[in-house]
């Protein structure tokens, strides 16, 4: 078919994005959600989900010898938190761009922290910095197997195929 071509080059990564308590009790999940569809990117998992200490700690393990590192681990338990799973080529390093500098206050106008948020310890999002932690953080919250293979009907709209 017509995109199978299309599809297949944007199988290459993902990235793991999480709306944090902060952004859900605010009401930005529409907001942010509707940021990653408009731009382009294909939705292949999607859940709210009460987080468990452990998951919270192995997610962020690498700052666990941080002074906020215990503050991190309770915002993100302190209420449901949006787990997505977006797809596409480039799709780790420009979630990046379009979720701004982890400080909302050096955060450009027109990314989300920059947009909505004004303190790096609520910065309403999270989003992979590897493809490699793409993986790793999507196998963490969901396992490999709960990703949706599907083909979105404006792909060819998007991606050329050639
Ligand atoms: P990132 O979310 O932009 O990738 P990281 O350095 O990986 O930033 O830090 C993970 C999260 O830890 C940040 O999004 C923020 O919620 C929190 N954090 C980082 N640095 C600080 C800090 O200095 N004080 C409080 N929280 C911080
Ligand atoms: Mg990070």
């Amino acid at each position: 078919r017509r995109h199978a071509a299309a599809t297949l080059s944007i199988r290459s990564e993902i990235s793991y994005v999480m709306i944090k308590p902060d952004g859900v009790q605010r009401g930005l999940v529409g907001e942010i959600i509707g940021r990653f569809e408009r731009k382009g990117f294909k939705l292949v998992a999607l859940k709210l989900f009460q987080c468990p200490k452990d998951i919270a700690e192995e997610h962020y393990k690498d700052l666990s010898s941080k002074p906020f590192f215990g503050a991190l681990v309770e915002y993100i338990l302190s209420g449901p938190v949006v787990c997505m799973v977006w797809e596409g080529a480039g799709v780790v390093k420009s979630a990046r761009k379009l979720i701004g500098a982890t400080n909302p206050l050096e955060a450009e106008p027109g990314t989300i922290r920059g947009d909505l948020a004004v303190q790096v310890g609520r910065n309403v999002v999270h989003g992979s910095d590897s493809a490699e932690n793409g993986e790793r953080e999507t196998a963490l919250w969901f396992g490999k197997d709960a990703l949706v293979s599907w083909e979105p009907a404006l792909a060819p709209w998007l991606i050329e195929s050639n």
